[in-house]
């Protein structure tokens, strides 16, 4: 049975693929298949961002070889980079709890 990081990782891969081969290259996401995936998959941190030019701002900063897409290579540093914002929030709260206990 896969642990629970071989299955965060299986489904980051899952999850890539299935907003990337809607259109074009299957191996690759566009504009408007970045901006379905963040709607539907990182609503709750993107919810504060009314910005209709968020999509086009996270696109340029994730394309780092210019192709005008987003690779499964770029699209997990948006990732990363999002997951160690949530890890510092983590940290705060839990430390925040720590100190509401003593
Ligand atoms: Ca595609
Ligand atoms: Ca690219």
């Amino acid at each position: 049975m896969p642990s629970d990081l071989e299955r965060a990782m299986e489904m980051l891969i899952t999850v890539f693929h299935r907003y990337a081969s809607k259109e074009g290259g299957s191996a690759s996401l566009n504009r408007r298949e970045l901006k379905m995936l963040m709607e539907a998959e990182l609503g709750t941190f993107l919810k504060s961002q009314k910005d209709p030019a968020t999509v086009d701002r996270i696109m340029r900063d994730l394309d780092s070889n210019g192709d005008g897409e987003v690779n499964f290579e770029e699209f997990v540093s948006l990732v990363v980079g999002l997951s160690i914002a949530c890890e510092q929030i983590y940290r705060l709260h839990m430390q925040s709890k720590g100190v509401k206990k003593q």
